[in-house]
């Protein structure tokens, strides 16, 4: 994997040649490496809370389903999700900008990394005393100790910083090259950013306004259908910030791996710009089922769901054009030649095809979910985790583990050997194998009403819950499958951090060079104060009035109770 990057210098880049300084490399590494601890403990959480569930082992007395389980989700959908995307974001934008962060951005992304990972302490040390026993959602009237959400609080203001930093670049850059589009990568990056900010000050009023004061016990009482809503507000774009930033590989750094070209430069910004729009006003197809809400509003944002899938159908489309444009580039011939000449062995790409491919029934399943009437068969059972851990634990998670295959190597200078790719592309195989086990099988044991977040029972020997128990067992082994295919890729990090041979060449950092008959975009799209207003906009058209009849509803709200 050792090419010269001379090669990597597109449009985007001036760099040939590319390392990073010492400096930035540092804090990129901070990021990345702390969000492999999360992946495994992550991992390991989940592969106790399925023995028990199947009925394999019993936890002993200090630990139970409900703690793993809290454990497992904001171990990998909050924490190593949010290190993981920071770390590449910032690895991008300094590639793709100017070649580096000064001090002042350097040092908010060091005061964002400690916020965050003084943060995740905090919370999980409050989930392994049992005091934050409350799910990913933290879903109100459960209440954790104040210090789980503080810690929670903390790692979104992190967040936030480092976002700071990486605006400071963009502008920078804008400052420099008047009149000029930023590089696809940096405009990818704000998109991001600016669907995170919106979203994520919705839940830190919910937490910092509400939560926290109400579990120290300063207010008495809160509305679980307002923090709820607050929080659905948020989560919609939360999954939407965990892929755009496998997109912007999908549309960046992979048209360069397969040796293409990035065939449109304004397409994708369009593409970003509607999941910015669309991301917020869609949460409350997470409370179909929620009394207090009335059902037009439900509905209203159903139709905005179809319409936020829209970009994701512009994304398959662009990738397959730029997968065949590199394959007939490579002397593939009709129809599906250029297939063939895609390459399979570079775990770069492969293991990002993987995770591309089950984006598809993930994608799917999503649709089936925002459906009014079919997610009542569905919501709350287990059809609705199999969606979940398709999308964001398949299609984005591989993604991720593909960036690492050539980012760690970036950054240390260590080689990404053969012996590594092909385990890489092993690692990938058992994950897909992995994830069919207990992904898919566990939408049909939701078909048939077995409920998500539950523990072991076997409902009292009831036909039904037999039936459920004998699908536990084939989820479970796949989870068994999952654990070998995490310890493999930790495994690889191992090798990529320490003990892989130094790389006597500089290691590729790869961006696309943009298709040179491809328009140059169109000025609007890199006005970004138009897009954050429609987006305002948009979200007070969805939410204003659900949001007014919570408010004015006479309900008493709710003391905070310790179901656990
Ligand atoms: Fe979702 C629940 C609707 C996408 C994550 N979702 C969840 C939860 C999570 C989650 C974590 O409407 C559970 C939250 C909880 O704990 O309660 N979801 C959707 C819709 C989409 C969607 C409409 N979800 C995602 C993504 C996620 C994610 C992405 C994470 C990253 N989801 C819902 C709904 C619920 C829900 C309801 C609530 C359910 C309930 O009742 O609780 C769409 O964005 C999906 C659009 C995607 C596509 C696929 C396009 C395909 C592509 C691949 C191209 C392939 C290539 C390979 C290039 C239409 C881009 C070529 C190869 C060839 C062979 C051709
Ligand atoms: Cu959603």
């Amino acid at each position: 994997m050792t090419t010269d990057s001379t090669k990597a210098s597109g449009s985007d880049s001036t760099f040939s040649n590319f390392t990073f300084e010492e400096k930035d490399s540092n804090l990129i590494k901070a990021y990345i490496y702390f969000s492999f601890f999360a992946v495994f403990l992550g991992g390991l959480a989940g592969l106790l809370q399925l023995s028990q569930r199947a009925g394999w082992i019993t936890l002993p007395s200090w630990l139970t389903y409900y703690q793993l389980l809290t454990a497992h989700g904001v171990l990998l959908a909050l924490v190593f999700t949010t290190f993981f995307i920071v770390g590449y974001l910032f690895s991008g934008m300094v590639k793709t900008l100017d070649g580096k962060l000064t001090p002042t951005e350097r040092g908010l992304g060091w005061a964002g990394f400690y916020f965050m990972a003084i943060g995740t302490i905090l919370a999980f040390i409050m989930i392994l005393t049992n005091d934050g026993t409350v799910l990913y959602t933290f879903y109100s009237p459960m209440a954790a100790s104040p210090w789980y959400y503080i810690g929670l609080a903390l790692l979104i203001i992190g967040s936030w910083l480092a976002s700071i930093a990486m605006i400071s670049a963009y502008v920078r850059w804008r400052k420099k090259h008047k009149g000029k589009s930023s590089p696809l990568f940096a405009y990818m990056t704000i998109a991001t950013i600016i669907l995170w900010l919106h979203a994520s000050i919705m839940v830190a009023i919910e937490v910092v306004g509400l939560l926290i004061p109400w579990s120290f016990g300063i207010i008495e009482r809160v509305d679980s259908t307002l923090t709820r809503t607050m929080f659905w507000y948020f989560g919609h774009a939360l999954v939407y910030f965990w892929l755009l930033p496998a997109y912007i590989y999908w549309y960046v750094n992979i048209p360069q791996i397969v040796g293409g070209k990035i065939f449109s430069s304004s397409l994708p910004r369009l593409t970003f710009i509607l999941l910015i729009l669309f991301s917020v006003p869609v949460g409350l197809h997470h409370q179909l089922t929620d009394p207090g809400v009335e059902s037009f509003w439900k509905f209203l944002q159903v139709i905005l769901t179809m319409l936020v899938v829209v970009p994701s159908l512009i994304t398959a489309f662009s990738i397959i054009a730029t997968f065949e444009l590199a394959g007939r580039s490579r002397g593939g011939k009709g129809l599906f030649g250029w297939v063939k000449k895609l390459p399979w062995k570079d775990a770069r790409f492969f293991v990002t095809f993987m995770g591309m491919l089950m984006f598809i029934p993930g994608g799917a399943g999503g649709i089936i979910n925002s459906s009014f009437q079919l997610n009542q068969v569905v919501h709350n059972t287990w059809w609705v985790t199999g969606h979940f851990h398709l999308t964001l634990a398949t299609s984005v998670v591989l993604t991720f583990f593909a960036i690492t295959y050539w980012l760690i190597p970036v950054l240390t200078g260590r080689t990404f050997t053969k012996h590594l790719n092909k385990l890489a592309i092993v690692q990938s195989i058992l994950w897909l194998v992995g994830m069919i086990l207990m992904g898919v099988v566990m939408h049909f044991a939701g078909i048939l009403g077995s409920p998500r977040r539950t523990s072991y029972s076997d409902y009292g020997g009831h036909e039904m819950g037999l039936k459920w128990l004998s699908y536990t067992q084939v989820i479970a082994v796949g989870g068994v499958i999952l654990f070998i295919a995490i310890a493999l890729v930790v495994y690889i990090w191992i090798k990529l951090i320490f003990l892989s041979p130094k790389s006597e060449k500089t290691i590729e950092y790869p961006v696309g060079v943009v298709y040179e008959k491809a328009a140059e975009p169109p000025k609007i799209l890199e006005k970004w104060s138009v897009w954050i207003t429609v987006s305002i906009i948009l979200s007070i058209v969805a939410y204003a009035v659900p949001f007014y009849q919570i408010f004015i509803s006479d309900a008493p709200g709710s003391l905070p109770i310790r179901s656990w």
